[in-house]
């Protein structure tokens, strides 16, 4: 069956897209509790450094949505793993790329349209976009930690988990 040919489950589609607001809340607020020179942290050697994936996750936003649903697409960054140490305009970039996937999932689900090239539903770009920025979240807390500079779980915890868990 088509996964397409059916029509959107509306409060369905709101708590997907609910997931990817948090997530991206979840994101920036592990860049705003970096400590002094954390984007310069690295996990080992000749890894990317914080900042490094930052901007990594935010290309892999834009080119994704340039390539999947290039009627929404926005400006795709000429590379990746730019460095940027400076944390608000890393903020900026994430905060514009989540609203442009946002838009583009929303729109492809509501108009019952496939992506471009891969994904068997619009949803799974979602998916896809978080278990990547999980990925990351983790490399960069592991990257703070190798640099001497952990986050403590209790600075982490409400900044994490507990955006999951909050009741609107
Ligand atoms: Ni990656």
């Amino acid at each position: 069956m088509n996964p397409l040919s059916t029509a959107p489950d509306q409060s369905l589609l709101d708590a997907l897209l609910d997931s990817w607001d948090r997530s991206n809340t979840i994101l920036v607020n592990l860049l705003r509790c970096l400590p002094e020179g954390g984007l310069q942290a690295r996990a080992m050697a000749g890894s990317p450094t914080v900042d490094e994936m930052f901007t990594h996750m935010h290309h892999e936003r834009m080119i994704s949505v340039a390539e999947e649903a290039p009627a929404f697409a926005g400006e795709v960054p000429a590379s990746e793993w730019v460095p940027d140490l400076d944390a608000g305009h890393i903020e900026t970039l994430l905060t514009d790329s989540a609203r442009i996937v946002r838009a583009a999932v929303r729109s492809k689900v509501e108009l019952g349209e496939a992506m471009e090239l891969n994904y068997d539903h619009p949803i799974l770009l979602l998916q896809l976009l978080m278990f990547h920025e999980a990925y990351h979240h983790g490399q960069i807390k592991l990257a703070l930690k190798a640099a001497g500079t952990p986050i403590s779980d209790d600075l982490a915890g409400p900044l994490t988990w507990d955006v999951w868990r909050l009741k609107h």
